[in-house]
């Protein structure tokens, strides 16, 4: 039977790669106010403070010591073997705005929050890869505009990208993996309940049972690296 999956992923998988999660005791939201650094108000009211912070998450990404783990690269090779097995649609969802899945191998991933590999320009719209800091001076590349690029991710009260498409696979999916997800955040909170409704069984992967914990139809509870290839072999 063609088996649709649809794989969520969040801060979690990248964990163990050397890149914070939010919600953890030492987590960035421990640090930084969400309405400081991720919100278009704060940016508004603070645009080198919240360039300043992606900065130090985009040097931290790019270091050498960045890599992707065990369970980024599960899931690329589980996208290959799906293909091989032609065992029907596979879709990878990642909250992350890391592209750590992409050097892992995975292909067909959508960047639901974003990517801060990339800015976008506020005066021409162009999405420009960007591995240097981004500051107010910055010019756009496309347009010449001085001081209007921001990063290419989703702040709270923004509408997450590619949203149809997501419905759309999670409508007919007959297997749904979440993984490293506190399950805090809205509309990724709620695919569990699209996906169980579309009657595909549903799967939690996550160090401990996250807020939507108890939507899920089976759970493996340990760190990804681990947890993550043993279930998808
Ligand atoms: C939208 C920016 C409309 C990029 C982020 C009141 C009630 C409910 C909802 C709302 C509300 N008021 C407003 C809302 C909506 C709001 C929302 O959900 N707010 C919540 C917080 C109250 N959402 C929005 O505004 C979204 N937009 O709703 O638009 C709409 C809706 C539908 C369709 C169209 C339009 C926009 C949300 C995007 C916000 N941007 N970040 C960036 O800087 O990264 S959110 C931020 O949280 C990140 O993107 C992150 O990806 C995301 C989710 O966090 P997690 O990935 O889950 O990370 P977290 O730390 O929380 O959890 C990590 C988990 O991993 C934990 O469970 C931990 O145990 C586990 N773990 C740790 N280590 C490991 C591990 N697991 C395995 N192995 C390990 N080693």
């Amino acid at each position: 039977m063609a088996r649709n999956l649809v794989i969520l992923t969040g801060a979690g998988i990248s964990q163990e790669s050397g890149l914070e999660t939010f919600r953890d005791a030492d987590g960035i939201w421990a640090k930084v106010r969400v309405e400081d650094v991720a919100t278009p108000e704060g940016f508004a009211r603070d645009p080198v403070l919240v360039h300043g912070f992606y900065n130090q998450r985009r040097r931290r990404l790019l270091s050498d010591t960045v890599v992707p783990n065990p369970a980024h690269h599960a899931l690329a090779r589980l996208e290959r073997a799906w293909a091989q097995a032609g065992a029907g649609a596979f879709l990878l969802v990642t909250q992350n705005i890391d592209d750590l899945h992409e050097r892992a191998g995975s292909e067909a991933i959508v960047h639901m929050h974003g990517e801060m590999l990339k800015a976008r320009c506020m005066a021409c719209e162009a999405v420009l890869p960007w591995h240097d800091d981004l500051t107010v001076e910055a010019i756009c590349p496309a347009c010449g505009e001085r001081g209007g690029l921001r990063p290419h991710v989703v702040w709270f009260g923004e509408m997450p990208f590619e949203m149809d498409r997501i419905f759309e696979a999670l409508g007919r999916a007959d297997l749904f993996l979440s993984i490293g997800t506190s399950g805090n955040v809205y509309p990724a909170s709620a695919f569990v309940e699209l996906a169980r409704a579309a009657g595909a069984h549903t799967v939690e992967l996550n160090l401990e049972p996250s807020q939507g914990a108890a939507l899920f139809a089976e759970a493996r509870h340990g760190p990804a690296s681990e947890v993550v290839p043993h279930y998808a072999e």
